[in-house]
């Protein structure tokens, strides 16, 4: 689109219309959601849906503690209905849901037609246990507006790999992402596991068992087709160093990802189990040095990294990075930045140092109806953001035209994504209807 030919009369000069072209644009995209941990229903027990999994999700666990007395250890001693019958009466009866997981909760209840004011789970429970899955999953993505998501898929956890190898149906919309955390960041427990599937590896990542990586990594995508591969580091993560990590990078990861021609995610300041007794909800945050990353942007300018960073206060630096590495592409709000104020913030950084040349958001979901909250909370504080952003450029004298911001949503929410995995050429679609309520689909698609 050459901007430069927009009519006079198409451009947005005033406040109230922008606001509403940029709320409605950024309302109707349909997502690509880059990063979740959500399965098709086709892999069982492994794809979390339903009340109390969306209650018992660990950043509500987290929150828990600090609401009630109960120990960790008793907790989590409790089948899950009753640990979520416990959350729902101290964080959503008997205080009012203001956390931004609670509010979550709220929203996902709300847009089902549930009660998100009801005293007990009962009316949810009945609700779940009438959906069919298949017809559920089209009416989550539809309210959600995605029309595609990445997985996170660990070839190592021999559960998984057992749906993979049986070739369980996989859904298209979910993509594969072969996630590299054993390998990278539990090399010293993992090396066994590799041992034991037939690899010639060994504790210290010699030369041979780098190699040895590379054909299991060469293995696993050819099964999995991985639009990507992951890693999420810890805050003192350094490279080069001489670690078995960097080791692994240079002999192997940062070649398949050529080969594969995709990118490497870097998740970057994850202090694994704070507190060990919170499990998933025991893991807190560090400051990285982003220095890292540019290192790796340089000394492998033929790979792309996507990169996406825990800590508040690595925002900006790892902004800086991306105006001096094309290679590198920031992603999403992750985890503790996930909240209303730290996304308007940080998306008022990117769009002002970055253009549009980012990914803005990804829900990180874990429970499949969290899609519904992740997506309607962030899409509101995104709008919030470009809008301040247009609204500069009408300060400046440049008036917008409504399919100019559209071009600009449709990049931020679809185009990025797609064209940091290479899949221009595969049809994006230009449409997915983001409803405002719960009502009936016809599911004609076919079934896992
Ligand atoms: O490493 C990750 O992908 C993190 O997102 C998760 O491990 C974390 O537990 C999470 O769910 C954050 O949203
Ligand atoms: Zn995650």
């Amino acid at each position: 689109m050459l901007f430069r030919e927009a009519k006079p009369e198409d451009q947005i000069r005033d406040e109230s219309a922008l606001r509403q072209a940029v709320g409605d644009a950024v309302g109707s995209v349909p997502v690509f959601d880059i990063h979740t941990h959500l399965f098709p229903f086709s892999f069982e027990r492994l794809c979390k849906w339903g009340i109390d999994d969306l209650l018992t999700y660990h950043y509500l666990v987290a929150e828990l503690f600090r609401s009630c007395e109960i120990s960790p250890k008793a907790f989590f001693d409790m089948p899950e209905p009753r640990q979520a019958d416990l959350i729902w009466r101290k964080l959503f009866v008997e205080n009012p849901p203001l956390s931004e997981a609670t509010a979550g909760v709220c929203t996902v209840l709300a847009k089902l037609g549930l009660d998100p004011r009801a005293k007990t789970l009962d009316e949810a429970r009945e609700f779940f246990a009438d959906v069919d899955p298949h017809e559920h999953l089209e009416v989550v993505l539809e309210l959600a507006g995605v029309s595609d998501l990445a997985m996170t898929n660990d070839p190592l956890d021999d559960q998984e790999a057992l749906y993979w190898q049986s070739d369980s149906f996989v859904d298209p919309r979910f993509h594969a992402v072969i996630r590299l955390d054993p390998i990278l960041c539990q090399w010293e427990t993992s090396w066994r596991k590799l041992e034991a599937r037939g690899y010639k590896v060994d504790a210290e990542a010699s030369e041979q068992a780098v190699d040895e990586v590379h054909r299991f990594l060469d293995s696993w995508s050819g099964r999995l087709q991985p639009r990507y591969l992951a890693v999420s580091l810890p805050p003192d993560f350094a490279y080069p160093d001489d670690s078995p990590r960097t080791r692994l990078l240079e002999g192997a990861v940062l070649h398949v990802c050529r080969e594969l021609d995709v990118p490497l995610a870097l998740m970057v300041g994850v202090r694994r189990g704070v507190n060990p007794e919170l499990g998933l909800a025991g893991d807190g945050v560090g400051w990285a040095d982003v220095s890292a990353i540019e290192r790796l942007c340089a000394r492998w300018p033929e790979n792309r990294f996507l990169a996406t960073l825990l800590a508040l206060e690595n925002q900006h630096q790892l902004l800086v990075a991306s105006r001096k590495f094309a290679n590198l592409m920031p992603f999403g709000c992750w985890w503790f930045v996930n909240n209303p104020s730290t996304i308007e913030s940080i998306t008022r950084l990117r769009f002002e140092m970055l253009g549009a040349t980012f990914i803005p958001q990804h829900s990180d979901a874990r429970v499949l109806e969290q899609l519904i909250y992740k997506w309607d909370h962030s899409r509101r504080v995104v709008a919030e953001a470009l809008f301040a952003s247009f609204r500069q450029l009408q300060h400046a004298g440049w008036f917008p035209t409504k399919a100019e911001i559209e071009s600009v949503v449709r990049r931020l929410f679809q185009g990025n994504a797609r064209g940091m995995l290479c899949l221009d050429q595969i049809q994006a679609p230009l449409s997915v209807e983001v409803r405002p309520a719960m009502s009936q689909v016809s599911d004609d698609r076919p079934k896992a």
